[in-house]
């Protein structure tokens, strides 16, 4: 998409595109619905195409908006950090050029930086490194008082119940935990206000606690727990037992309550069962009702974890209130005003507006439970997220009818209260399928509702075929009039399934590295231990069979082209990048030794392997750096033991 709007074949694609489109939306549509069981009783509730189906503004808009063309040498007005699925890294772009800017490895393997082979990346892993793959959906930034502040960015790993941290000013991963007690961590938000905070993750899976080989055969054994991470430290801080499962969560801008949805009200463990109930819940926590109880020793532990857990369930505790809500609901999204938590139905056509302001009240018992809702709007099938403009709207995702619905959240409560008004505002056709969608800076007090990211699910015919596997396709929705215009196609690679958009003010990442950083403390204090200077030595410290290897890097060159081991050796060797000049990185791979890693400007990077075959391995820099980049090599020569 450019300004380039004036050819003819994009005048004919404008015009064909529509009929086009409604085919194969049909046909996805009904193949998707076929494959989610129970979507059958609510196929009917809703009737598609009844409302504004804003066909023309979509093709008027396919056939080209200049205002996302960011010119070659011109900056994206957003950051976008995405997450990548069951890739497990994070990844961030530019918007609205939707131009991938980086990527940062987390739950992954990386063979460009090293990540889980340098002893950088191993002290960051701990024991975690024993898993080399990791299923990244939700990614969000560290806020103060309600707005982002660019200190961080956290994530959560649904394959092997992870969170973990990146330093946004050097976008690495700094920190890991393993959830203990959890199975499988899927929703993660972080507390709004007054600072993060706390990082909350939700423990998707029922197992029995712990879970050591008891009630293997007994579900009515099998829990699920929430968990409150001090995002600073990342210590676990505490956990709360609770009923049902626990899908997506969030929390509200006034810093007391989190709130997950739960669509395993009935603790089932077969798909039947997980669908039986017409309702399930929204479970709120106060988050001071839970320090407490933790302060008051009011908690238990389970098996060789000693965190305390609190029992949040059943309807008589202080800690958490069950909200009933339609069948399975997924996403839950706070709205920037602060005054209102959506639930998302997923097997219902609606969204359950809680008005956030009642939570008080509720947990004082002043009210009932379902006071607390404001409205239900319909919207359509399958609603899984939604995301805001700051002007009112609310945009939700309809996975079944491969739409985005704009409605009016007062209005929705209006109709709720009585009112003959219609909510409805539009529904665009996406490309297909669309799971989480997400606003510029709608997660925070300031959203500005310029655009609106929707990453769908299935491309189909899209794009060029790339085999069986399909991309993702990320789409860019322009939301600043009245209207949604689909403005931008961006095919994916497996598969992001959240994003957050913020300003480029937001965030200050470095340039090059800070000589004092943190992150090569290890090898800072080998290098005391060796009497060793890592800016200005170069040198082969032997300890028995280890063997440290000083080097240092200015372009094209490493200080050392040979250094000497013995077969047997373990053999650590430390790169340290001397030079300042920004964009300036160096690697070091060793052939035919499995080895390469990152040494950008100013950085110290290290690896440690065994040299377990004699002879000549030569070592080179593996990122360009310089015309002679191909001769900056070096040999490392093995003894025969
Ligand atoms: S979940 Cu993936 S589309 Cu894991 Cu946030 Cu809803
Ligand atoms: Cu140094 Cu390439
Ligand atoms: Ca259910």
């Amino acid at each position: 998409m450019s300004e380039h709007k004036d050819d003819g074949r994009m005048a004919e694609t404008a015009t064909i595109e529509p009929s086009v489109n409604e085919g194969r939306r049909r046909f996805l549509a009904g193949s998707a619905a076929l494959g989610a069981a129970g979507m059958a009783g609510v196929a009917g509730v809703t009737g598609t195409g009844t409302l504004v189906r804003s066909q023309s503004a979509q093709a008027a808009s396919e056939s080209g908006d200049a205002s996302i063309h960011v010119a070659p040498g011109q900056l994206d007005s957003y950051y976008g950090f995405w997450s990548s699925g069951q890739t497990g890294e994070v990844r961030v772009f530019g918007v609205p050029s939707m131009r991938e800017l980086t990527r940062i490895p987390v739950f992954n393997r990386c063979s460009a930086t090293g990540w889980g082979q340098t002893n950088e990346s191993l002290a960051v892993l701990g024991e975690n490194a024993k898993w080399q793959n990791g299923d990244l959906h939700h990614i969000h930034m560290s806020y103060t008082d309600g707005k982002y502040d660019g200190r961080y960015l956290y994530m959560n790993d649904k394959a092997n119940t992870r969170v973990a941290r990146v330093r946004l000013d050097i976008m690495r991963c700094d920190k890991m935990v393993h959830i203990p007690n959890a199975h499988g961590i899927h929703g993660l938000r972080v507390q709004k206000a007054p600072k993060t905070g706390y990082v909350f993750a939700n423990g998707e899976m029922i197992v029995p606690l712990p879970n050591d080989g008891r009630d293997l055969d007994d579900p009515s054994q099998y829990w699920s727990v929430f968990t409150g991470i001090d995002g600073e430290s990342m210590e676990i801080k505490w956990q709360v037992w609770v009923d049902g499962n626990l899908d997506n969560t969030n929390c509200d801008y006034s810093g007391r309550f989190a709130i997950s949805t739960c669509y395993n009200a009935e603790r089932g463990v077969v798909l039947a069962e997980k669908m039986r109930l017409e309702r399930d819940w929204v479970v709120v926590f106060d988050i001071p009702a839970i320090e407490r109880a933790v302060e008051n020793g009011d908690y238990v532990t389970f098996g060789d974890s000693d965190i305390p857990v609190v029992d949040g369930r059943g309807e008589d505790n202080p800690f958490t209130r069950y909200i009933p809500v339609p069948k399975n609901p997924h996403g839950i999204n706070a709205s920037p005003d602060g005054n209102y938590l959506i639930a998302n139905g997923k097997l219902s056509p609606t969204c359950t507006v809680i008005d956030a302001r009642k939570l008080p009240d509720l947990f004082d018992d002043k009210i009932e439970l379902r006071d607390v809702v404001a409205a239900e709007p319909e919207l359509g099938l399958g609603p899984l997220h939604t995301t805001f403009d700051g002007r009112g709207n609310a945009y939700t995702t309809l996975f079944i009818d491969s739409q985005v619905v704009k409605w009016n959240v007062a209005e929705a409560i209006r109709h709720y209260a009585g009112d003959d008004v219609s909510y409805i505002r539009q529904k665009l056709d996406v490309h297909y399928q669309p799971g989480h969608l997400n606003a510029s800076l709608a997660e925070t007090a300031e959203a500005d509702g310029r655009w609106l990211v929707v990453l769908s699910k299935f491309s189909k015919d899209r794009f060029l075929p790339s085999g069986p596997l399909h991309p993702e396709n990320d789409q860019l929705v322009d939301i600043s009039g009245d209207e949604m215009k689909l403005v931008h196609d961006g095919p994916t690679f497996a598969e992001p399934h959240d994003c957050i958009l913020c300003r480029p003010d937001q965030v200050s990442p470095a340039k090059i590295y800070d000589r004092d950083d943190p992150y090569w403390s290890q090898a800072r204090q080998w290098a005391e231990e060796d009497d060793i200077t890592l800016e200005t030595d170069s040198k082969v410290v032997r300890h028995g069979n280890r063997v440290r290897v000083y080097l240092t890097a200015v372009a094209p060159q490493y200080s050392m082209s040979e250094f000497r081991v013995r077969q047997g050796d373990e053999v650590t060797v430390i790169v340290t990048n001397l030079d300042k000049i920004e964009d300036l990185s160096h690697g070091f791979s060793i052939i035919n030794y499995g080895i390469n890693m990152e040494v950008n400007p100013q950085q110290t990077s290290s690896v440690t392997f065994t040299a377990d075959r004699a002879g000549v391995y030569w070592y080179y820099c593996s990122w360009f750096c310089h015309a002679l980049h191909m001769e900056m090599a070096g040999r490392m020569l093995v003894d025969p033991a």
